[in-house]
């Protein structure tokens, strides 16, 4: 029977990677306005300097979704917090290196509209100057061609009920009552989805899925990230974790956590990696959480 995820993979952009192409990808940064609700502040930082020497090495640059925090804060706001992210995002773009996956925290009805909307008030602010650092158009979901096989991406709100079907009212209630909620108990969470401790059967819904269709899939949306199947980094509650004989669950994990790291999942020269990132003093460090060759995890998955 189809369903949803079969909907959405039908219905899915591709992109061809070429052998020698590089990918980093970001997911679940919640870029804020600045205020106390904004969990992205602290690692600002750290997420600039990885934008920036990833540039030059020539990465392509995957968001998946949730990457301005829509619920709490006007995307005014935050371009005019973060123009620097944003600069470095027209950037990637610009040279046909950036592709924006759609999420539940950064979606808009009528994206075309909004984004004519968002840039008719920058004009009357006067901030012009900010027009041309707006997200580019999103996508539903991606499809990546590898010569070792294909992987899915999407951002995985969509098998979520309350962020998907409901996902108006859902804003309503982030932006008017949890945003003041996390303030005044300073509560240090954007995704009120984590505390409906509900993310271990978001991923077995995932995994069985991917299973069924024998697909490698790289998702988002819990801030949790797992390589090959297998949990990377956690922020919140270690619940109880699905069980997934085949490794063919990533998940890009988020940009938020607290102990100032943000993960990425890499792919390059025929393997992929779980990264985390942080910075000791000025200096970008890497951590490699998992790494292995494509071919392995397709020789593993494909029936
Ligand atoms: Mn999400």
């Amino acid at each position: 029977m189809k369903g949803l995820l079969d909907r959405l993979y039908e219905r899915s952009p591709v992109h061809k990677m070429a052998p020698e192409e590089k990918i980093l990808i970001f997911s679940d940064l919640h870029i804020g306005a600045g205020g106390r609700s904004d969990d992205f502040k602290r690692n600002s930082l750290l997420y600039l300097k990885i934008l920036e020497e990833a540039y030059s090495p020539g990465y392509h640059l995957i968001l998946l979704g949730d990457i301005e925090e829509l619920w709490e804060d006007d995307l005014v706001d935050i371009l005019a917090t973060y123009p620097e992210v944003f600069r470095w995002h027209r950037e990637y773009y610009r040279a046909g290196r950036l592709h924006r996956v759609v999420g539940n925290h950064d979606i808009f009805i009528e994206e075309n509209r909004f984004l004519q909307r968002t840039e008719d008030k920058l004009r009357e602010l006067g901030r012009e100057d900010l027009v041309p650092l707006l997200p580019p158009p999103s996508l539903p979901s991606l499809r990546l061609e590898l010569p070792q096989g294909e992987i899915f991406l999407f951002h995985g709100h969509q098998l979520d009920f309350l962020n998907n079907s409901l996902w108006k009212i859902s804003r309503f209630f982030v932006r008017y009552l949890w945003k003041s909620l996390q303030a005044l108990f300073r509560i240090t969470t954007s995704s009120p989805a984590r505390a409906w401790k509900k993310r271990a059967s978001l991923e077995g819904k995932y995994y069985r899925w991917a299973e069924s269709r024998r697909k490698v899939i790289v998702c988002a949306h819990t801030h949790r990230a797992a390589f090959a199947s297998r949990m990377g980094k956690s922020e919140g509650n270690g619940e109880k974790i699905a069980e997934m004989p085949l490794p063919l669950y990533f998940n890009s994990g988020c940009g938020i956590y607290t102990d100032g790291r943000i993960t990425a999942i890499e792919i390059r020269s025929g393997e992929i990696a779980l990264l985390a990132f942080h910075l000791e003093g000025r200096h970008l460090k890497t951590e490699v959480l998992g790494r292995e060759r494509l071919k392995n995890i397709f020789s593993r998955v494909l029936p």
